[in-house]
């Protein structure tokens, strides 16, 4: 552990330890119960191990916890209004006592920390909760993270650290504290304002960094939070990488960017406080804090959970003692008359206010329409357009369900053979004999196949729908709920089109092409769909194709209209 006085930012209490004394931990770990840290655990222990939490020194004991919960304070009284806690399961604390010494490890088991326990305890969740976030709603998501937390002990204490979590993604922007301040007084800069951002920046936030800039007369540290962000999460590498083309909207070498492994708790006007002493840590001067800083995403219209410029209040209120200050900015908003942005209570009486709210710009994007130069620069649109093209070059899974014999191959193949015929996308066909002959080879037709069956067809369609492709499957899929996993599965790529081809049995057993019900009725073929197993017909499909009606031309055709109307095809 070490600490380090510097010009601004005070004392920055770094807890990773020396190379030799790193080994010495290194070996006596291997007798230490081993705490495999969770996604939020993992972005503390490099906060804490960097010194971005400072004057921490471990995750918080009961005392301090406590007097968090209570205060906003530690015990000795230094500001701290965030709960920091290592919450293990109740079968591990069982395994812990005091003065015992914990190996706290990465999810692939690397060694990052040895944490000496102090203190074991059951926390009251419901009084944290209304604390913490001012609410115990569960449709807060701070509130609905603690109380479903699987681990219900808390164990605080010392953290000597010997390793920081790995960072495969944008490693040239993740710097420590240390780090930070060096760059600061390298290039001399002394007046620097901290600027927290969780979306990808708009022209608004632009207008608000640089004016920001402009009333402190200071640099710009743009320092988004990015904890708890899965690998392959492709709006992450958006946010960053317009993080990165909006330094260009600042005079040349006034701004500069730096990640913050944060994991957001959306406790509104604590956590602007919070966020404002890590800046401190980070050698920043000043921190803007919005009237709505940190609070959860609402639905359009819900008041927020706590009332607009509380944040402000607070961080304002504790200026002093925080070491850095406060700029409590107004929304920016576009005055269309000036032609610019200003701060929303300069708005003269008259004057026209645009603006396009985020289910708007969602939709123009998706429509692949113009967004106005005031809203977002070309630049940072064009970033976002590549991870949310136009509908006709997004992915698609149209999913077809029905009994055997439905005709739900006949319909895929049409559809297939048209889509080639236009052109212009890539369309992949999961037919239901096709896959129980390649990806599905060693499956029978019990509900537990059938289910891990359609998981694999799911799961393949979701990623031929998150590259851009269309994904058209052709199972039966008989029960509702495995449909139900495919469609939040594949949702989460792209969209999804499911298909009922409703044709009755009767009709189906009267087709019989394969032979399959004679079969089946004279107890060939065990547990076949309709005959000796269910078939739980959609409720909510987008489509339902009744094939009495129609050939299977003509249903591909219905369903071409609907990709059409979507706009997935032009
Ligand atoms: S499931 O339930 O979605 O996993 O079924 P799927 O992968 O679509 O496979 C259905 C095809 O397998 C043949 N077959 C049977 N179907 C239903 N029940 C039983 N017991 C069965 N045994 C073999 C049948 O040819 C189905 O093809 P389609 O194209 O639907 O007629």
């Amino acid at each position: 552990m070490s600490t380090l006085p510097q010009a601004h930012g005070g004392v920055l209490r770094e807890l990773l330890v020396p190379a030799e004394a790193a080994a010495r931990i290194k070996a006596d770990s291997r007798e230490f119960p081993s705490w495999d840290l969770t996604a939020r655990q993992l972005c503390d222990l490099e906060l804490l191990a960097t010194g971005a939490f400072s004057p921490l020194s471990g995750f918080l004991v009961r005392r301090d916890y406590d007097s968090v919960v209570r205060d906003l304070r530690l015990a000795d009284g230094t500001l701290w209004p965030i709960p920091v806690v290592l919450d293990v399961s109740v079968a591990f604390a069982k395994g812990l006592e005091r003065g015992g010494r914990v190996a706290l490890r990465d999810p692939e088991g690397v060694l990052l920390a040895v944490l000496t326990v102090e203190d074991l305890w059951t926390p009251d969740r419901i009084g944290e909760a209304q604390a913490i976030y001012g609410t115990t709603e569960r449709s807060h998501p701070g509130v609905t993270a603690l109380l479903d937390r699987t681990h219900p002990v808390y164990v605080g204490g010392r953290i000597e650290a010997v390793a920081l979590p790995t960072h495969y993604d944008f490693q040239h922007l993740r710097r420590s504290p240390r780090e930070v301040r060096e760059g600061f007084a390298r290039q001399g800069w002394r007046r620097i304002v901290g600027f927290q951002n969780g979306n990808p920046l708009t022209a608004a936030h632009l207008a608000a960094t640089r004016h920001a800039c402009r009333i402190a007369q200071a640099n710009l540290l743009l320092h988004p939070g990015v904890g708890q962000c899965e690998p392959g999460d492709a709006e992450h590498y958006t946010r960053v990488r317009c993080y990165e083309r909006a330094l260009s909207h600042h005079p040349e070498g006034a701004a500069q960017l730096a990640l913050l492994p944060l994991a957001t708790r959306w406790a509104g006007p604590r956590e602007a406080l919070w966020h404002a002493i890590v800046r401190r840590n980070f050698g920043c001067t000043h921190f803007v804090v919005t009237p709505d800083h940190a609070e959860p995403p609402r639905a359009d219209g819900a008041p927020g959970f706590h009332p607009r410029g509380a944040a402000q209040q607070l961080a304002l209120g504790h200026a002093e003692e925080l070491g850095i200050a406060i700029l409590a900015l107004d929304d920016m908003v576009y005055v269309e008359n000036r032609a610019q942005y200003c701060p929303a209570g300069d708005v003269r009486p008259g004057e026209r206010v645009l603006s396009l709210d985020a289910a708007e710009f969602r939709r123009r994007l998706a429509e692949g329409l113009e967004i106005p130069e005031w809203h977002a620069p070309p630049d940072l649109v064009e970033e976002v357009r590549r991870r949310h093209p136009a509908r006709d070059r997004q992915g698609v899974t149209v999913f077809f369900t029905g009994l055997s014999g439905a005709g739900k191959s006949t319909i895929a193949n049409a559809l297939l053979a048209r889509l080639m015929e236009l052109g212009g996308r890539s369309v992949t066909l999961l037919d239901g004999d096709i896959v129980r002959k390649n990806l599905s080879s060693e499956l029978g037709f019990s509900k537990e196949h059938r289910d891990l069956n359609i998981r694999r067809i799911g799961f393949v369609a979701a990623e031929i729908t998150k590259h851009g492709g269309i994904a058209i499957c052709a199972p039966i899929a008989p029960y509702a709920a495995t449909r139900a996993a495919v469609r939040e599965m594949v949702s989460a790529a792209g969209g999804f089109i499911e298909v009922h081809v409703a044709t009755p049995i009767e009709v189906c057993e009267a087709r019989d092409r394969k032979g399959l019900y004679a079969k089946a009725r004279a107890g060939l073929i065990k547990e076949f769909t309709g005959v000796s197993d269910p078939y739980e017909a959609p409720e909510d499909a987008e489509l339902v194709i009744d094939t009495r009606e129609c050939t299977g031309f003509e249903a591909a055709q219905i369903v071409l209209n609907r990709l059409e109307a979507d706009g997935y095809i032009r």
